[in-house]
């Protein structure tokens, strides 16, 4: 059993995908701590190869701290730092493979082959699957396949072997040393879930685990098979975010409601998102060019439902681009309320803090006075504490919601907050019945709790 936050208990995650330590450390302090948010999850932090695309990251070539985005100081300095702001660091923690690359030298200096890691990894240390040309995965319905030849042609770590296991729990034992809250789990369904618990079953305390296990029709390898390690990433929660508010394959928000009766992993095993880095790249997914708004309106409901461990992304722009690394020489850097430099700061967006506002007040509440007006109109509260509607429709939604809520003014933290008990945004009013007039204009959402009491705006 691995830690983890509460559910609503400050458990939001940030992914600061390609964020360097120092830049992370200062937006802990100014920002993200402040913020309530309860953990960062940080791009690997070993040695990489060389290059400006964004994926040199994922292919490791030594367990030495230095990576494009700072050094063992500066990654021990994000830790302190963050942590005194009162936020977790989680380690993306690559444990499958090494690099793709015949040869060359990493960012550290260290010199490798495809096979030779000198001091660490030799040819043996790697799986030799046989069963393709190079090695490499083409076939996904094959769980030997998918297990122990190459994804992307990165050379495969021999994880079912004693020397490779003692080594990988090593690297994560060496990060947990210097205070990291958790680990992201790469490319997890590639490891039997034997390699992955016996590896974990080594780890010093209880660092909460989120693993990446893609969950594909018709697949052998199942996500259900790792909920026993930690959390796992529910990418069919993000599939059905994306049609439910895109409109396509016959989904509707109107479906959002009960996501334990999907099939899904459970909730409380569950690391949700509407985008990671990923699929933010694929496209036709969510990402910060959807239209109408379904992105945000997809973050409200994410950080809203009580389905599940959110994290948001917090990207910049060019994606489209699968290969463009980061902007502003890896230093990531934000506007009050936005992104700046390149960056799009998500995480600063006015709707998601005020929402990572809202959860933290909910907590475990349960969901209450659920209504679907239309099949992209639903409003929801969580407990007596707060009340959300999402529209995300074309034509505005003007109605009186039942709400378990006090009666009250309080502040929307979806167009602003509350200040010294003045909404910067639209306030509403909860009558002593609980019901609230509400006008919810096409494609947008209201949300209040009892956190963000206030009048005016
Ligand atoms: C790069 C180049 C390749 C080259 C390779 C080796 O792009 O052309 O062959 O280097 O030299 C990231 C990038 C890759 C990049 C890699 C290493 O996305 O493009 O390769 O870094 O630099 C599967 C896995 C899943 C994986 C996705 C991408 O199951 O684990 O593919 N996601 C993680 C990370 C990625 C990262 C890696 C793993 C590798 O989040 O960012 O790759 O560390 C179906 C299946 C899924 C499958 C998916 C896509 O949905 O069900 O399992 O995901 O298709 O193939
Ligand atoms: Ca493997």
């Amino acid at each position: 059993v691995h830690e983890r936050a509460p559910a609503g208990d400050k458990d939001v995650i940030i992914q600061m995908f390609e964020w360097n330590w120092d830049s992370i450390a200062a937006e802990c302090t100014s920002f993200i701590g402040p913020a309530g948010y309860g953990f960062v999850q940080a791009s690997p932090a070993q040695e990489h190869i060389t290059g400006d695309q964004w994926w040199t990251d994922y292919q490791p070539v030594s367990y030495i701290l230095t990576s494009k985005r700072g050094d063992r100081a500066q990654y021990q300095n994000m830790i302190n730092t963050c942590r005194a702001a009162g936020v977790g660091v989680i380690a993306d923690t690559i444990w499958n493979h090494m690099s793709g690359l015949d040869s060359g030298v990493g960012v550290a200096g260290s010199s490798f082959t495809h096979y030779n890691y000198p001091g660490i990894y030799d040819n043996s240390s790697f799986h030799h699957c046989g069963l393709e040309p190079d090695d490499t995965i083409v076939n996904y319905d094959n769980r030997l396949e998918v297990q122990t030849c190459q994804l992307d042609g990165l050379a495969d770590l021999a994880t079912d072997t004693e020397p490779i296991r003692e080594r990988l729990a090593a690297y994560a034992n060496d990060l947990i040393s210097l205070g990291v809250s958790g680990l992201r789990l790469d490319a997890a369904k590639h490891m039997a879930a034997t390699d992955v618990a016996n590896m974990t079953s080594r780890l010093v305390g209880t660092p909460y685990v989120t693993q990446e296990v893609i969950w594909g029709a018709g697949e052998p390898i199942q996500p259900s098979e790792y909920i026993g390690i930690g959390d796992v990433m529910e990418f069919r929660y993000t599939t059905a975010l994306l049609n439910s508010f895109l409109g396509s394959n016959g989904a509707n928000i109107s479906g959002l409601q009960d996501l334990d009766d999907q099939g899904w992993v459970p909730g409380d095993l569950a690391n949700v998102f509407v985008a990671d880095h990923d699929t933010e790249r694929n496209q036709g997914s969510l990402n910060a060019n959807s239209p109408s708004n379904t992105y945000l309106l997809a973050h409200i409901f994410s950080l809203a439902h009580p389905f599940g461990t959110p994290t948001v992304l917090s990207s910049y722009v060019g994606f489209t681009d699968s290969d463009l690394g980061a902007p502003n020489g890896n230093s990531g850097t934000c506007s009050e309320n936005g992104g700046s430099d390149g960056w799009i700061c998500q995480h600063r967006w006015t709707a998601i803090v005020g929402m990572v506002g809202f959860r933290n007040e909910v907590g475990a509440a349960s969901m209450t006075n659920w209504v679907s007006a239309s099949s992209q109109q639903i409003a929801f509260g969580r407990g007596s504490a707060g009340f959300v509607a999402i529209n995300n429709a074309d034509s505005t939604w003007t109605t009186t919601f039942e709400t378990s809520m006090p009666e009250g003014s309080y502040c929307d933290v979806v167009s602003g907050s509350s200040v010294a008990g003045i909404c910067s945004g639209y306030s509403f009013t909860v009558s002593s019945d609980g019901t609230s007039n509400v006008v919810v204009p096409a494609r947008t959402a209201i949300a209040i709790h009892t956190g963000a009491q206030g009048s005016g705006g």
